[in-house]
């Protein structure tokens, strides 16, 4: 390989390297040594340096465990949401419908502009696809051995501002467990990085005759478990989401059964809210698989209340009353 000549012909001197030369000449162009042509000096190939590339770390792109969580909360500001329901209420085809939304183009008035978990997703969605040569979308099972999981969306709104979601994943046996044993209870780590937990509540079991009655207790109980054991921080924004609406539609008793679901929803909202929770509730439809025509209801809404701008934080001085020192009282007397 050919390299630069060097600026001096006498190889001892350092010209080059601290502009001074060796023999003293000032200025250095009146040296015979210095700037004289001299052919490019060939380096023998073996003495050549061996070009080792250093290793470039590969984003897996995989889902994110609970310290991945933690570092991406460091660099960036991220709002969590848990998704809490038992096994095949509907929460991990909750995540494939957000994200195959996002795939199409702009949804609730957010652009997808990146995900650290994109083959994560991308390997829920091709459950949801032709290509998987099912009868019929189906999302597998998440198994109870699956870690507790994160999928991350970055989202921008018209003006460019970027809003982080990281949406956790588990599966709905550890939740059925957690409604009995607070010890369990403790364990989900997912509530207390939360800044919104959604209760799913499964509207399909909901309208089944046999299943209603023991269904619905379960569910109260689940969120009376999170919130006396005090997995639900004060502050933290409570929804109910109840899924599969083509189904509690189109079942036997059509409009009968929204009904009872909008009175047992209501009755939830009322109550929690009385013992101090944030709470709403909203219908929701991930995969019309039993009423094409219904389509996808409330997903739209539900990702604008997640990622809502937040208001700003009170920092106007509140009034001290009964304080000891005049001043203070001057705030009271507005
Ligand atoms: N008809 C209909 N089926 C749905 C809907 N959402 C989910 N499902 C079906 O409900 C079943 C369970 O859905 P999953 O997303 O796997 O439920 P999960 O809560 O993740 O369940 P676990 O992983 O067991 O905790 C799947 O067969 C879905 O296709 C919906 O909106 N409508
Ligand atoms: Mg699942």
């Amino acid at each position: 390989m050919n390299v630069a000549a060097p600026i001096c012909s006498d190889t001892a001197c350092q010209v080059q390297v601290d502009g001074v030369c060796r023999l003293g000449n000032d200025p250095v162009e009146g040296c015979p040594h210095y700037a004289i042509e001299t052919d490019e000096i060939e380096v023998p190939a073996e003495e050549q340096e061996p070009r080792v590339a250093q290793p470039v770390p590969i984003w897996s792109s995989e889902a994110l465990l609970l310290d991945d969580l933690v570092a991406l909360k460091r660099r960036r500001q991220v709002r969590t949401i848990a998704l809490v329901g038992e096994q095949k209420v509907g929460k991990t085809t909750l995540l494939a419908s957000i994200y195959g939304a996002y795939c199409k183009g702009p949804f609730a008035d957010l652009t997808f502009v990146g995900s650290e978990t994109l083959l994560a997703f991308a390997r829920l969605q091709s459950f949801a696809l032709v290509s998987s040569e099912r009868g019929s979308p189906t999302i597998p099972r998440t198994s109870r051995r699956d870690p507790l999981s994160f999928f991350h969306l970055a989202l921008a709104r018209a003006g460019g501002e970027v809003v982080d979601l990281a949406i956790a994943d588990r599966s709905g046996e550890t939740y059925t467990t957690a409604r009995t044993s607070t010890d369990v209870i403790a364990t989900l780590a997912e509530l207390r990085h939360a800044d919104r937990v959604c209760f799913l509540l499964d509207g399909a079991r909901l309208a089944s005759m046999d299943n209603r009655t023991a269904y619905t207790r379960h569910f109260r109980q689940m969120i009376n478990a999170l919130n006396d054991s005090g997995a639900l921080a004060a502050g933290q924004d409570v929804e109910i989401l109840s899924t599969k609406f083509d189904i509690t539609r189109t079942a036997d008793q059509d409009e009968k059964n929204v009904e009872f679901l909008d009175e047992y929803q209501a009755r939830l909202v009322s109550d929690f809210q009385k013992k101090g929770l944030a709470i709403s509730s909203h219908h929701i439809c991930a995969l019309p698989k039993a009423d094409r025509g219904v389509g996808l209801v409330g997903l739209d809404k539900m990702v604008q209340r997640w990622t809502a701008r937040r208001p700003l934080p009170e920092v106007a001085p509140q009034p001290v009353h009964n304080a000891t020192r005049q001043f203070d009282r001057l705030l009271a007397k507005l």
